[in-house]
């Protein structure tokens, strides 16, 4: 998708390569493998940071379902023609070949009204060819939220047989577009099922509304399908729903154990202190496969955009080392409104390239080596030496190899975008 630019940063040049290499050939890493391996990594990226999670039903819906965008940086897609310029310049500004994740409120209606359950694969064929042209796969989610009949903060587990019929029907035809997409583009489509439901305060019945989901969730997935996966996201708590989350951690792991479903692990979806690294081996055990959904939480948000930490170096880490790269889906979810929007997307999925870069950077049979040696001091010793090795440098020759900006000269074109184009938005 990059035009041919120049690239002026001197590290694409031979000598930060060299160095890098030697660097990295001291500890037994290949860097050219590395990026290699990198290359071959699909980012599922999502579409709804570009315009605050609104989606393009014009139903005069506010966003809800325990969530909420803050700030109004001039420039946010209003048609999905622009959300997909918007991702078109993002993806032309990130090395490799992704993925784009559609939510079911994104489809193209012509001005009609369609109903949540009436939705059907024909809604969605110019994302499909706009996919198919750019060589993206495209993964998708029902969407349970914004919505007048889910405005009482429940859904698939609602009190109501009607309202859990609506919604049942809506997930049966998100897999369905979900099948047609995956089947239209060669590319298993993953359909994601993220629920809101639950209460601010303490639940008098914490039992009926997960019998519910329950018996929700089986009806929907009843259909086999080809070229579509199903997974199912948990949550800790959202706005509004602070005491009680029907689909809960453990309510979702028993759910793909028993059901042999993908879980999703979005990394804001959890007590702060608890290691979303860890849980991926150990969910592994017993799932076939994980979606990741990586986000940053913040105090009480848990969809800041993604940035080079600790967390998501630990992520990534897991994923590569674990040798579960073809049983993890990645995918980022995160929404902020206070910044140019293409640039949010950049800024998280750069990063998250980095940090599986710096996992794909690893020696790790060397540090296992001194695990089963019992010689935990030079594990700890080389760990720390890892840390400042020159990935850095690595991704620099990885960007200027992939032909887009490396350093952070993709950031001039962004203002460019932003003069030539978003600043023109009503
Ligand atoms: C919400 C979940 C969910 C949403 C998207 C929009 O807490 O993380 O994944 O962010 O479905
Ligand atoms: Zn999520």
């Amino acid at each position: 998708m990059a035009a041919s630019r120049k690239v002026t940063h001197p590290s694409k040049g031979e000598l930060a390569y060299q160095f890098a290499k030697n660097r990295y050939a001291d500890f037994g890493v290949d860097i050219d493998l590395a990026m290699q391996r990198l290359s071959a990594i699909p980012i599922s990226i999502h579409c709804w940071q570009g315009d605050d999670v609104g989606g393009f039903e014009n139903s005069g819906e506010t966003l809800g379902g325990g969530i909420a965008v803050t700030g109004n940086y001039p420039g946010k897609a209003l048609t999905s023609k622009q959300l997909r310029n918007d991702l078109e310049k993002a993806l032309s500004l990130i090395p490799g070949k992704h993925r784009v994740n559609l939510h079911a409120n994104y489809g193209e209606f012509s001005g009609k009204r369609v109903d949540r359950d009436a939705i059907e694969p024909a809604h969605f064929k110019d994302w499909i060819d706009w996919a198919k042209s750019h060589q993206l796969g495209l993964d998708f989610n029902p969407t349970f939220f914004s919505h007048p009949k889910a405005a009482d903060g429940f859904t698939l587990s609602h009190k109501h047989k009607g309202t859990r019929k609506f919604w049942i029907e809506h997930g049966k035809r998100c897999r369905e577009i979900g099948a047609a997409m995956g089947k239209a583009l060669g590319s298993t489509t993953i359909t994601n099922f993220w629920i809101p439901d639950g209460y601010k305060d303490t639940p008098a019945d914490r039992v009926g509304p997960r019998e519910r989901l329950e018996q929700s969730l089986d009806e929907i997935f009843t259909t086999k399908l080809k070229n579509n996966l199903d997974a199912v996201e948990p949550k800790l708590f959202g706005i509004g729903s602070e005491s009680y989350v029907v689909g809960s951690s453990e309510f979702y792991l028993g759910y793909a154990v028993s059901r042999q479903k993908a879980l999703c692990l979005d990394a804001g979806h959890f007590h702060p202190t608890e290691s979303v690294a860890d849980k991926i081996s150990s969910v592994l055990q017993f799932v076939p496969e994980v979606l990741l959904h990586v986000s940053r939480g913040v105090r009480w948000d848990s969809d800041h955009v993604v940035t080079l930490t600790d967390d998501v170096i630990a992520i990534a880490r897991e994923v590569v080392a674990g040798g579960f790269l073809k049983r993890v889906h990645i995918g980022l979810d995160y929404f902020d409104a206070s910044i140019n929007r293409v640039a949010a997307w950049v800024i998280g999925t750069r990063a998250l390239q980095r940090a599986l870069l710096s996992a794909l950077l690893e020696p790790t049979e060397a540090l296992q080596q001194c695990e089963l040696d019992g010689d935990f001091t030079s594990r700890l010793a080389l760990q720390e030496e890892l840390k400042a090795l020159p990935s850095g440098l690595v991704w620099e020759v990885f960007c200027a190899q992939q032909n887009v900006p490396t350093g952070a000269d993709w950031i001039a074109e962004v203002r460019q975008y932003e003069a030539d184009v978003l600043s023109l938005r009503g």
